[in-house]
């Protein structure tokens, strides 16, 4: 039995696993929960993540991962997608809490509650210009980074892209102007070239 991957549609954290997953080949049975209806919350999940978030990773031998960057790591493993030195593994590692700690915290909810669910936009207008304005420094470290490279590290496409791409590019759609990123712009496009990429819409649709 291959391994089952729990995802929500429309989430960037569930993207990144499914991307690794596509482009590396590795299979997977993925198994879509309705988090907005509460899915994620219900005992039959809470038992198998007791934190009751997607993604959450079960492998054939019942053993679990948590977290969209741990799973992506791990889906990444043996395959081109992983740096090969350990400078580049390390710098993977570095970006992808980067993007836990910098982009992926503040473009995620300004998005949630501008795309996703605009009806409670109001409750957390006081919220949004502090996501924005620290998303934008995140976004800002990125462009200074992506300046004068065309992967996140020197190994090329790795995980860490797959990583740090998952909320940039649905950035937008939080109110984030990418027009002032061309760096990050023209790395985005590099990631939509490479082998094997699918769009959030088509990889998450069921
Ligand atoms: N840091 C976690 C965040 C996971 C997360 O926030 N998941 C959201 C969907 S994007 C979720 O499951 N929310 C449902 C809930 O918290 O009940 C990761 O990277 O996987």
């Amino acid at each position: 039995m291959p391994a089952t991957l729990y995802l929500t549609r429309g989430s960037g954290n569930s993207f990144k696993p499914a991307l690794v997953l596509r482009q590396t080949g590795r299979s997977a049975t993925l198994k879509f929960l309705d988090v907005l209806a509460g899915e994620s919350r219900r005992p039959e999940f809470l038992a198998i993540n007791p934190l009751g978030q997607v993604p959450y990773l079960v492998l054939e031998d019942g053993r679990g991962i948590g977290q969209s960057n741990a799973i992506a790591w791990w889906a990444a493993e043996g395959t081109p997608l992983m740096p090969a030195d350990a400078v580049s593994r390390a710098q993977a590692l570095q970006w992808m809490i980067f993007e836990q700690t910098a982009l992926e915290p503040n473009i995620s909810p300004a998005r949630f509650f501008t795309h996703i669910v605009p009806a409670q936009r109001e409750a957390h207008a006081a919220d949004i210009p502090r996501w924005l304005e620290a998303g934008h420094r995140g976004l800002g470290v990125l462009e200074q980074h992506l300046t004068h490279r065309a992967f996140i590290t020197d190994h090329g496409y790795s995980v860490a892209d797959v990583a740090v791409y998952g909320y940039t590019h649905l950035a937008g759609e939080g109110g984030f102007d990418l027009e002032r990123y061309p760096a990050v712009q023209a790395w985005m496009q590099r990631v939509r070239s490479t082998p094997g990429y699918t769009d959030i819409g088509e990889l998450l649709a069921h």
